[in-house]
């Protein structure tokens, strides 16, 4: 079946941040430049979201926290070591 963009499914991005987290908003703007809709989630305003990524991200308890669709790809870093690699578009749905 051939696919149009506007029919292209696109996982949902979810990013756990919390406030004054330049990593946090490093992460966002990466995201922001691909023009990709992201879901952010307040570990230090939403009760129980820092339980929730924890459990999600293995332990892990650094923010952000990135994840596509189920995949967890971790923090800043990750990201954007996924994205010099040519890796990031494709998880994305870009390509
Ligand atoms: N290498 C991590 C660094 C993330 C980081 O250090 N985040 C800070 C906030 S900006 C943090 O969570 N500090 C508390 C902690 O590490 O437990 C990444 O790229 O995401």
């Amino acid at each position: 079946m051939n696919e149009t963009i506007s029919e292209k499914k696109m996982p949902e991005v979810v990013v756990y941040t919390m406030a004054f987290c330049g990593y946090c908003v490093g992460a966002k703007s990466l995201l922001e430049k691909k023009s990709v809709a992201y879901l952010e989630i307040r570990i230090d305003e939403e009760a129980g979201k820092r339980e929730e990524m924890e459990q999600r991200a293995g332990g892990r308890d650094s923010v952000p926290q990135i994840f596509i669709g189920d995949q967890h790809i971790g923090g800043f870093d990750e990201l954007v070591e996924l994205d010099m690699d040519d890796e990031l578009d494709p998880l994305l749905g870009l390509e």
